[in-house]
């Protein structure tokens, strides 16, 4: 079985997030996802809107997921891809040569992001139709 695994932090699911799952699922067989725990969320300067506990249920839901994990830093990739036996890690290309290091562990594949939506947009989309 080919395991692939991704992270992020998947607050406020949009079609971005859904087109690197769909797209991640493709390398392999078996997609693991490690989101974001709130406490990493703090190091990484973000503020989610939904709980680690509801971005499990809502990314649990998803079709081309079948495990989610909680990533707690930025340190323990190395050790995820051994523990879960992964072949492939993606992520979207704004993370390029990021995590090039894991290439002596598994392939790195990074894909483009969907252009015009983020979680940061739509925060500010629905905070300036609040304010009229
Ligand atoms: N993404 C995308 N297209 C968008 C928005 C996001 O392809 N329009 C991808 C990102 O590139 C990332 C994934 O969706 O691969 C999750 O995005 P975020 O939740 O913003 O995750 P991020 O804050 O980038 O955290 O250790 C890695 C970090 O946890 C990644």
């Amino acid at each position: 079985m080919k395991k692939v695994i991704t992270y992020g932090t998947f607050d406020l699911l949009h079609t971005g997030h859904i087109n690197i799952l769909r797209r991640a699922k493709e390398f392999g067989d078996y997609l693991i996802v490690a989101i974001s725990a709130d406490v990493f969320n703090k190091i990484k300067g973000k503020k989610a809107y939904y709980s680690f506990e509801q971005r499990k249920a809502i990314l649990e839901a998803i079709r081309y997921v079948d495990e989610v994990i909680p990533e707690y830093n930025w340190e323990q990739k190395v050790e995820d891809v051994q523990k879960h036996d992964v072949d492939v890690f993606v992520m979207g290309d704004d993370w390029t040569g990021e995590f090039d290091f894991l290439k002596e562990h598994c392939e790195v594949v990074y894909l483009p992001r969907t252009v015009g939506i983020s979680t940061t947009k739509i925060k500010s989309d629905l905070n300036n139709t609040n304010n009229g």
